[in-house]
């Protein structure tokens, strides 16, 4: 931190309140950052305050989006952590891939990729990666135990921290540094340093100065994808319909044709969806935004008899609800007296039923028979979706709109309750 605030104030005078106030002043209005456009200097903005109101225990507009996605953007665009590493248009690629697709509040950036062309130039030993120890497709890398600091060396570490991580630590964990062993201690040295600047004639000292900056060139361009990657993170716009469609449903998507094709167990298939839920809890406050608006119709939502499957349902109740809609979602496993009990109990002008099984999709059919049982068809409009359920099979069973996705869903209920969307 400077010495003074922007007011002028001392560091050192200031209160901690003061000095929080003045780290957020400068993250809102960072030196050195030239916005790419004014339409990112507004969105950064809007993120920081968001974040600052949370730190500050205000309510800010809506809750700030933090992924932690470690390396999940090299998979995401189909390649593994062995391509990002070793590829830089890979690495870039993947990433603004992922920006795009993935609007979030902050971003940790690509460095946590490290460069595998430096990595080997230097002949770094603590670790193995993809590419260098393991196969290409391991998802991270992997720590090499070994004593890297024996116990009778810590007395040296407290005493000269530097020199004993130049001619000790780092010429054992990494080879490009084993000749530096010899180089005499440079903390004792006082006067002309020509008997220390000799040592750099060894043929040994040469070499390993050589590569050292051979691999500063080759992490410099590293570096410079990296900065274009964080650089380009400023220009986005958060868009959390995209997240959804574009980022989780697509995810759990895959999650099921694994489950399909003998790949994953229903363990993996929980855990998605378990994944999928916690994602959607922290995303549906800011997809329903302001509720306080006038109710446009009524909807009972359910997912029938003999069927758990509940993401999809509600997420067609959020967009719903975000678009005006009052939503009774009476849950899953809803047999369809319990349909009928809720529409008729809650004056709906649509119910709304989902299925994710074929064996459970007859269920639709029931409850369009059991509303008519019940004098209710007339009154009540029944849309029907999940991902077995389609156009055809929906006109078949007598429904009044099908529709694919939550969007479809909020343009259908509109034109089924006859009102502009
Ligand atoms: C997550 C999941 C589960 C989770 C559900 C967790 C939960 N709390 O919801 C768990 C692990 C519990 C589960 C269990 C089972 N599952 Co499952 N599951 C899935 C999976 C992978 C994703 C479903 C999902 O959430 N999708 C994401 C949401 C956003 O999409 P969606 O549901 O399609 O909803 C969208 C649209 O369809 C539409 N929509 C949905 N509902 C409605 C309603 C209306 C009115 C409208 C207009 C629109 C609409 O809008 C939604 C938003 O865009 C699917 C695979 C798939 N591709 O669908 C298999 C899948 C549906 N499951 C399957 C199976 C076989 C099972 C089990 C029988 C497994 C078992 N051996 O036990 C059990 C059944 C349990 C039961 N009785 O219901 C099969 C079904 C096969 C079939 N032909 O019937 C699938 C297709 C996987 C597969 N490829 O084999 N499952």
């Amino acid at each position: 931190m400077p010495d003074t605030d922007t007011t002028g104030k001392r560091w050192q005078d200031m209160t901690w309140e003061e000095k929080r106030e003045e780290r957020f002043q400068r993250w809102l209005n960072p030196a050195n950052v030239d916005f790419i456009s004014p339409e990112a200097e507004k969105l950064y903005k809007e993120r920081v305050t968001r974040f600052i109101k949370a730190i500050k225990l205000e309510e800010p507009d809506r809750v700030p989006v933090m992924l932690p996605v470690e390396y999940y953007p090299a998979y995401y665009a189909g390649g593994n952590l062995k391509k990002v590493m070793y590829d830089y248009d890979e690495l870039r690629h993947a990433w603004l891939k992922f920006i795009q697709e993935f609007e979030m509040d902050s971003f940790n950036g690509a460095s946590l990729v490290f460069p595998g062309k430096v990595l080997d130039m230097i002949d770094y030993k603590i670790q193995k990666w993809p590419g260098h120890g393991l196969v290409d497709d391991a998802p991270s890398q992997q720590f090499v135990e070994g004593e890297y600091m024996p116990p009778e060396e810590y007395d040296d570490l407290i005493r000269d921290p530097a020199d004993y991580f130049m001619r000790y630590f780092l010429p054992r964990s990494v080879g490009a540094f084993e000749p530096f062993r010899k180089l005499g201690p440079i903390t004792p040295f006082v006067s002309i340093p020509v008997w220390y600047v000799s040592q750099f004639g060894a043929p040994d000292i040469q070499k390993a100065y050589q590569t050292l900056l051979e691999a500063g060139q080759e992490a410099m361009k590293w570096m410079g994808v990296v900065i274009e990657i964080g650089q380009e993170a400023l220009n986005q716009g958060l868009d959390l319909l995209s997240c959804v469609n574009e980022g989780l449903t697509t995810g759990i998507q895959k999650v099921g044709e694994l489950f399909a094709s003998g790949e994953y167990f229903l363990p993996e298939l929980i855990i998605g969806a378990e994944a999928m839920k916690k994602a959607l809890a922290v995303l549906e406050p800011a997809m329903v935004g302001d509720q306080a608006r006038e109710v446009v119709g009524r909807v009972v939502l359910g997912t029938v008899e003999g069927d758990m499957h509940e993401i999809g349902k509600t997420l067609v109740g959020t967009m719903l609800i975000a678009n005006g809609f009052q939503v009774f979602d009476i849950g899953v496993d809803k047999s369809a007296g319990e349909f009928v009990t809720a529409v008729r109990e809650n004056n709906a002008d649509i119910v709304g039923a989902s299925a994710l099984l074929t064996t459970t999709m007859l269920q639709q059919k029931k409850l369009i028979e059991t509303l008519k049982e019940a004098n209710l068809r007339d009154k009540v409009k029944v849309m029907v979706g999940g991902a077995p359920v389609t156009e055809s099979f929906a006109a078949e069973i007598g429904a009044d709109g099908y529709a694919e996705d939550a969007i479809s869903a909020v343009d259908l209920a509109f034109r089924l309750i006859d009102a502009p969307a």
